[in-house]
């Protein structure tokens, strides 16, 4: 960074500042991890100078026939890993692989169901605030309000009364696993397309420890840094027979030039993901998340459906009286960095809501294991109980600290 501290002092020191500031805390939320080294070289390279409009083999400028290795190298990848016909790696975002997805499945006005945001849904799965809420009528379906699963009589009645052209699967905040199976079955019999967001789980899905949608959905869309563990952006796969229009709806419909750093690191990703270690973390991703829920229940704490099967748990705060901003807010003084969340049937409004969300991804690629967890679930616990209480919040951020100071950040040299 000695070039960036003599150009940009400013923007140094905030990087220095976040530096400590990871170092000394422990990261819970679910969406985030730690790229590798490889991937963080592949991401902050040169390759960032490069216009590869289009696609391998046919470009919009000249000299891209590195590119084009690289690219097709990430393709190739995504196909096999995933065991997908085909793959599109130019998403710079989820959002935007969503969006791609809609337009190529879709026409403008028509109408698609998925989970509402509250009950774990995505902000891209219908909410007005969005492309996909102004663009598309969203009919939402629900949790179930006794088991807080996925609740498949009220899909099944919604699907028949209001003829979805769509189906969406797959969620930011629903701690159990999806029966992919069971919606394609769904979406078959009322004759709508089935799409599937896995962003929070394609590194479980890689892994082969979540049952994978590709076989059932016609268009798969997932991001690449959240248990996939790589950079930040987003990745589609689809059936052959929705290539071409796939293509064409992520560039030039939904976006410009393909960030080729992106898709370098991108690459780099899927090629770790292939690799057996990286079924094991996923093992210890999982495993962490069960003591981490079965700890913050012996605790006292209630969990939404009453705890994990995959990488995150929400804590339904209603008992305490606390929101989940105030938790979010005091679990940050602590060192236990986490967000507030809505939770299925929430009393409160989304800047405030009566949930928060632990996840364990990037905790677990730092290294730390089950004892860790059980730790830092009493630590979570007791700050909940204390959110006023600074001399409590203190001591438990002095032992995150000191837990924290035993694991190095990945990327983060001292
Ligand atoms: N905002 C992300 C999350 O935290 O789940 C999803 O895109």
């Amino acid at each position: 960074m000695s070039f960036l501290s003599q150009s940009d002092p400013e923007i140094f020191d905030a990087i220095e500042c976040e530096k400590k500031h990871q170092k000394e805390s422990v990261n819970l939320i679910a969406s985030e991890n730690y790229a590798s080294r490889a991937v963080l070289e592949a991401q902050g390279s040169f390759l960032t100078y490069k216009y590869a409009e289009g696609y391998p083999g046919r470009r919009w400028y000249g000299g891209c026939i590195n590119m084009d290795v690289i690219e097709n190298l990430a393709i190739n990848r995504a196909k096999e890993l995933f065991k997908a016909e085909h793959a599109n790696v130019q998403p710079h975002s989820g959002s935007q692989a969503n969006m791609a997805a809609y337009f190529t499945l879709i026409n403008y006005g028509d109408v698609v169901m998925a989970m509402d945001l509250p009950h774990g849904g995505h902000l891209t799965h219908g909410s007005p605030i969005t492309f996909s809420g102004r663009t598309y009528k969203f009919v939402h379906y629900h949790v179930s309000r006794e088991t807080e699963r996925i609740d498949f009589t009220e899909i099944e009645k919604l699907a028949k009364e209001c003829h979805p052209k769509l189906i969406v699967a797959g969620y930011s905040a629903y701690p159990r696993i999806i029966d992919f199976e069971r919606f394609k079955r769904l979406a078959d019999s009322v004759g709508a397309k089935f799409m599937v967001d896995m962003a929070h789980i394609a590194g479980i899905v890689a892994a082969g420890l979540h049952p994978s949608p590709v076989p059932y959905a016609d268009v798969v869309t997932m991001t690449t840094h959240k248990t996939l563990r790589g950079t930040s952006g987003g990745l589609i796969l689809c059936k052959k027979e929705l290539a071409k229009e796939l293509d064409s709806a992520v560039f030039p419909e939904a976006q410009g030039k393909a960030h080729m750093h992106a898709v370098a690191a991108k690459a780099v990703t899927l090629h770790e993901a292939m690799q057996p270690s990286f079924v094991e973390y996923q093992k210890k991703v999982l495993e962490n998340a069960r003591t981490l829920a079965a700890e913050l229940l012996k605790q006292g704490m209630r969990l939404v459906s009453g705890g994990t099967d995959n990488h995150l748990m929400l804590v339904d705060l209603t008992p305490t009286g606390l929101t989940g901003v105030q938790v979010e807010k005091a679990l940050d003084a602590a060192g236990i960095i986490a967000n507030h969340n809505a939770i299925p049937f929430d009393s409160r409004p989304p800047l405030k809501t009566s949930g928060v969300r632990f996840g364990t991804p990037a905790a677990t690629t730092r290294g730390l294991g089950t004892e860790e967890m059980k730790k830092i679930g009493a630590l979570i616990v007791q700050v909940i109980k204390n959110v006023d209480n600074e001399k409590v919040i203190e001591e438990a951020k002095q032992e995150v600290a000191q837990i924290c100071r035993r694991f190095p950040v990945p990327g983060i040299d001292d």
